[in-house]
């Protein structure tokens, strides 16, 4: 077969024809979408035949199944073309026809299938295993609607639909073939045949076939193709024989058609319930298929698979295996359980407790009703145990249950159902451990384990940041994006005033890159020397953005009234970029205040040359391929305790950003790294926050009080201090602050402004700023996912590399 991309030449033509025959035009006439989608099929018909090896080479390995109910994939086009290693060919080619490759690149939707961390982590980490060429593949749900459209509109949050699918997915392979019939509702008969056989049989069910579409995942530079596969809802055969209707059709539809459904209704709590079991169920008998036709058995599951759960949404997948081993192997109970609890692992990300998952049995039980008698059987063999273990009416039995107060416990589930429990940062397994699942890991002492999370150097530094990559390249080479620990070679050269002056360039390119998209996005002119203080993550209350906010509004008032302050600040920007769920009023009160205090700053002709803020629109991962590498400053500021670890601190590092934390999450282990000198820590830790919540005697009424500053902000908030907006417009989140102030906002009001100070004055020495900024680039080759990979590998998943 001919070499697509051998060189330009070659490229050229094929590229030519391709689109003159695919559009029936002659080439000249085609536009960049035509043209993106040409090079996508090219690339991907380039590729075929690795993915296809790669899959028979792995065909007998044990293998990984990463079920995850996002993978925030993004466009791909630029890291396929790059980990495909034919990026300089295409770009020189497209140069000579005097095409823009990344206008072309643009073309391509975000993948939005996910909406924060989790579904980004679960992105990287895909880049990871193909990269260290481990036989892992991604399962997930192929939403027709990606994470909705953000528009700002007078301020607040307005939500748009993502049709990210309404042009071709170039990337997808549907496979028919491999579809799987999921079975709803109906009712279950058992039999006991005379051989003493269990025959099971799932009557009148309402089924609802999965159809699997394939997207592959391409290794860096080494003919690794590894799969993401996408199940999509569609109407059974099975059910349209006994007559499926029109209200069936619409019903089914709504499986793949968005993430996160509102699931405050009965009927929303269905919904996600059918996209957890969809998905689980069908990713699961896929592979099983496949197993039995390679080896005629399941016995030997545990040790050709293991399905690795990213939170609790397909812990389904826990029932379903004892179901097909039970119902349909005939295995015995205890053998089956075995079985499956060897082969699953389960990570989880956020100890918040609204996101630990508890589903109602009365809706559960007419779902799934055969897996409904199976999670009973778990829990009451569990219970057996625990009574057996603890005492009959021993505190434990109840706290760790599966099903109690009328509810499925996904966590406990989750945990006693498999073999691993990892948290994703020192502390957040520390607090996993020792607090939120203490009564576990006291049971399963082996079982939790600490996997600190990482990102993918390739996307967010070889893909979005090239200046840094040349000085990389002439300071220590390319070794590092093979082993990112080599960025430690960067130490070598902070004394180097040639390569501080390119980190300062680099910096400065960045910046400048990032404030003319804002320009041309939103209008707003940023100046690119001012220092770039950044916070993009989901909007949360634990995460601060108010605190945040609150923080501008100070240093506002400061520059207002003390000349002598304008003299000694260096001027900086406030970058904000964030969605709130549709239903989070108090996260959309925010944005508007946000919006609001920006409006009121930049107008001011007396400060806006010192001090500016922005809320990007429709924040997402191509555009934060932008921001990561243009922060000078990255807001890490969470309430102690809450952001389990943070990858966005990772990627602003990686960048040479300082952060600005407290001591939660991954922060920690960057400050370990780096040094009190190249951090800004402050506030209060997880021990005292803890502390704070066990005494429940705090009052932020006091602190108002007692502090001019903080009283000053906050009776701006109400007192027409913002003219544009009712008077009232943000009493709740004064009321709040003041009654509650659940996340110690203004306990730590005053340990965050002078972290602030300090960070503004140490800019302002710029050579020992670019130094710090070196070193934060120098100590992050830890947290390539390279690493979290390799660690998941060594200690739960035991996989061989594809050769
Ligand atoms: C997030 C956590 O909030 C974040 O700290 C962590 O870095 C990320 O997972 C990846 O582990 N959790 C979610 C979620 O996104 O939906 O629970």
């Amino acid at each position: 077969m001919i070499n697509i991309f051998k060189d330009k030449k070659t490229f050229k033509e094929i590229f030519i024809d391709k689109v003159e025959s695919t559009y029936a035009i002659d080439f000249n006439e085609s536009n960049t979408y035509q043209q993106y989608v040409c090079l996508g099929q090219l690339l991907k018909q380039h590729i075929g035949k690795d993915w296809n090896q790669t899959r028979k080479k792995e065909k007998e390995m044990r293998q990984v199944y990463y079920f995850s109910m996002e993978f925030l994939m993004g466009r791909m086009i630029t890291n396929n073309l790059m980990n495909a290693g034919v990026y300089d060919v295409v770009k020189e080619t497209f140069d000579e026809l005097g095409l823009d490759l990344n206008e072309v690149e643009h073309k391509e939707s975000d993948a939005g299938l996910g909406n924060g961390g989790l579904g980004r982590l679960a992105a990287c980490f895909m880049d990871s295993v193909a990269a260290l060429k481990l036989p892992v593949h991604g399962n997930s749900i192929r939403y027709r609607y990606g994470f909705f459209k953000q528009k700002i509109e007078n301020g607040y949050q307005v939500e748009y639909p993502d049709r990210w699918l309404k042009d071709i997915h170039v990337w997808e392979t549907r496979r028919q073939e491999e579809s799987v019939d999921i079975p709803f509702y109906g009712h279950i008969e058992i039999n006991v045949d005379d051989n003493g056989k269990l025959h099971v049989y799932h009557k009148n069910a309402e089924y609802v076939k999965a159809v699997p579409y394939d997207v592959p995942v391409i290794g860096y530079h080494n003919q690794v193709v590894n799969t993401l596969r996408l199940w999509s809802a569609e109407p059974s055969d099975l059910y349209e024989n006994q007559g499926g209707t029109f209200e069936y059709h619409k019903k089914l539809r709504q499986i793949s058609e968005m993430l996160y459904p509102n699931d405050e209704t009965d009927e929303g709590k269905i919904l996600r319930l059918k996209q957890q079991y969809l998905f689980s169920a069908a990713g699961l008998n896929a592979v099983l298929r496949k197993h039995k036709e390679i080896f005629g058995t399941l016995e030997n599951l545990s040790e050709k698979a293991v399905f690795h759960i990213n939170d609790t949404h397909p812990t389904l997948i826990i029932p379903e295996l004892m179901r097909v081993l039970v119902d349909e192997e005939g295995m015995d109970w205890d053998k089956a359980w075995d079985i499956t609890r060897n082969c699953v692992a389960y990570t989880n990300h956020t100890i918040l407790a609204e996101a630990l998952e508890k589903w109602p049995i009365r809706l559960f039980q007419p779902l799934l009703p055969r897996i409904y008698t199976i999670t009973e059987e778990i829990h009451r063999r569990f219970e057996m145990e625990l009574r057996a273990h603890f005492g009959e009416n021993a505190r434990e039995v109840l706290a760790m249950a599966i099903l109690k107060d009328g509810m499925v416990h996904m966590a406990n589930l989750a945990i006693t159902g498999s073999f691993s429990v990892n948290g994703v940062a020192a502390l957040h397994t520390d607090i996993l451990k020792e607090i939120e699942m203490k009564d576990f890991n006291d049971y399963y002492p082996n079982k939790f384990n600490n996997k600190t999370n990482g990102i993918t150097h390739r996307r967010w530094v070889v893909q979005s940041n090239p200046e840094l990559v040349s000085i990389l390249k002439d300071t220590i080479g390319d070794e590092w994006i093979y082993d990112t620990t080599k960025l430690e070679g960067l130490l070598k050269f902070t004394n180097d005033d040639q390569i501080l002056k390119r980190y300062d360039e680099m910096k400065l390119a960045r910046k400048t890159a990032l404030a003319d998209k804002i320009y041309k996005e939103q209008g707003i002119q940023i100046d690119p020397t001012s220092i770039f203080d950044i916070q993009v993550k989901r909007l949360h209350e634990y995460k601060r953005q108010l605190m945040n906010a609150l923080h501008i509004m100070h240093v506002y008032n400061e520059l207002k009234t003390k000349p002598e302050v304008r003299q000694s600040f260096h001027p900086q920007t406030f970058i904000f970029g964030a969605k709130a769920a549709p239903t989070y009023y108090f996260a959309k009160k925010v944005i508007k205040l946000i919006n609001t205090i920006a409006e009121k700053i930049n107008n001011d002709s007396e400060t806006s040359k010192y001090l500016k803020a922005v809320f990007v629109e429709d924040y997402n991962v191509t555009y934060a391929e932008t921001i990561m590498p243009a922060a000078d400053l990255s807001e890490q500021i969470s309430t102690a305790s809450k952001e389990a670890s943070g990858t966005g601190n990772m990627k602003f590092m990686m960048n040479g950003a300082l952060t600005i934390g407290t001591l939660d999450g991954a922060n920690v282990e960057i400050g370990e790294l780096v040094g009190n000198d190249n951090i800004f820590i402050f506030g209060l830790d997880a021990k005292e926050v803890t502390q704070l919540q066990k005494e429940a005697t705090y009052k932020p009424y006091d602190l108002y009080l007692n502090d001019p500053k903080i009283k000053r902000v906050i009776d701006q908030l109400t007192n027409g201090f913002f003219t544009n907006v009712p008077q009232n417009e943000f009493e709740e989140i004064r009321r709040n602050l003041l009654d509650k102030d659940q996340y110690y906002i203004l306990k730590d009001f005053d340990a965050y402004v002078k972290a602030q100070q300090k960070a503004n004055k140490a800019y302002q020495d710029r050579t020992a700023w670019l130094k710090k900024s070196m070193i934060n680039t120098a100590k992050s080759g830890f947290f390539s996912t390279d690493r979290t990979m390799f660690e998941y590998n060594r200690d739960i998943w035991h996989l061989e590399t594809i050769k």
